[in-house]
């Protein structure tokens, strides 16, 4: 007897209660599918978009050691782009329909890349703010219920946690130097502070996908359980090296046992996302240059491709 295809629905559902990966041969909702297709390729492209503004100080980093270690992480990012990239291609779309999407302004990529990085200090500001804030985010992905997407995020979050380490130790060497090095690092941590509260997203209440992630499970944890994670965990961080946290409302509450925190400027964020952020122009002209740059290598790997075929 052939599966209607509610016996397919219920199978799927049974999967995800019993938390269970749905894998890319297994019938999936057309809606799980496309929300999936759209969260996987965003955080692709923060992968790779991300690569710019460290890609900046490659050619000014302070030491030959510096250099490499900020080398490997950039590739690093790259490399996780690749992977997401992948996991997006197992659900039916090409990388080149994702790549169009991004160019043309349909898919997103975190806020967070639209921010300039002016000074060494920022170097290491994103290491420990921002691949801090990712990695938060991304441990709870590695449960996600997507099996390539979860499987992905393993390695990728090992690979996080050395980023958010180099980014600490550059901010801890700072603030233990000069008075100039110190007020760099004040100064870093005051401009990128906010802009990582950010990347969480939207209040849970005004979060348009959430609702129906969370029952899928392709989100495990609320924008704002995960914010809140992160304010926690990095709060001591900071007091550790003596620097502030731009934020007077910022204080340890008992009876929640969480730092209580002030509000996000949500005009910035809604700014930044739809597309007059600070550098939002010059991330995406520099995408497009490098992929019409790059038209050569692909044109050269299909001829060759097309070549291995027999009788072709
Ligand atoms: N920026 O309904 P929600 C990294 C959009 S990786 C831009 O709450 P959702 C590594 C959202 O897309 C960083 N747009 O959405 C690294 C949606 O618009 P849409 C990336 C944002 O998906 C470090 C709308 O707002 N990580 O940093 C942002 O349920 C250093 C409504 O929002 C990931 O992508 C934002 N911050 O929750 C690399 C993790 N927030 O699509 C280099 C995976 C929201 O309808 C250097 N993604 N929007 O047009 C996620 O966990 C989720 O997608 C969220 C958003 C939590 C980001």
């Amino acid at each position: 007897m052939q599966n209607t295809h509610t016996d397919f629905e219920t199978q799927f559902e049974r999967k995800i209660d019993a938390e269970e990966k749905i894998e890319p041969k297994d019938w999936m909702p057309e809606a799980y599918r496309k929300n999936l297709v759209r969260q996987i390729s965003q955080h692709a492209h923060s992968e790779v978009i991300g690569m710019q503004p460290e890609g900046n100080w490659l050619t000014r980093a302070p030491s030959l050691k510096r250099k490499c270690i900020l080398l490997a992480k950039i590739q690093d990012e790259g490399g996780h782009g690749l992977y997401l990239y992948s996991a997006a291609e197992t659900l039916g779309v090409t990388r080149e329909e994702l790549v169009e999407a991004l160019h043309e302004g349909r898919a997103k990529y975190a806020s967070i890349f639209n921010y300039p990085a002016v000074t060494w200090a920022d170097i290491g500001a994103i290491g420990w703010l921002v691949d801090g804030a990712a990695i938060v985010n991304q441990i709870s992905l590695q449960r996600t219920s997507y099996g390539p997407y979860a499987r992905a995020m393993v390695r990728i979050c090992k690979e996080e946690s050395f980023h958010q380490r180099q980014g600490y130790e550059i901010m801890v060497k700072l603030a233990e130097g000069n008075a100039a090095q110190k007020a760099m690092a004040q100064d870093a941590m005051e401009r990128w502070w906010w802009p990582s509260l950010m990347m969480f997203g939207p209040h849970d209440a005004e979060s348009a996908h959430s609702a129906q992630s969370m029952l899928w499970k392709i989100k495990r944890q609320s924008n704002d359980n995960l914010r809140q994670k992160f304010v926690d965990q990095t709060v001591p961080q900071a007091e550790a090296i003596g620097l502030t946290i731009p934020d007077k409302d910022l204080k340890w509450n008992e009876a929640r046992g969480h730092y209580d925190f002030g509000d996000i400027d949500w005009d910035e964020f809604n700014r930044v996302v739809s597309g007059n952020g600070p550098c939002n122009r010059q991330r995406l002209q520099h995408h497009v240059k490098a992929h019409e740059d790059g038209a050569w290598v692909r044109d050269a790997m299909s001829a060759y491709a097309a070549r291995q075929q027999p009788n072709a």
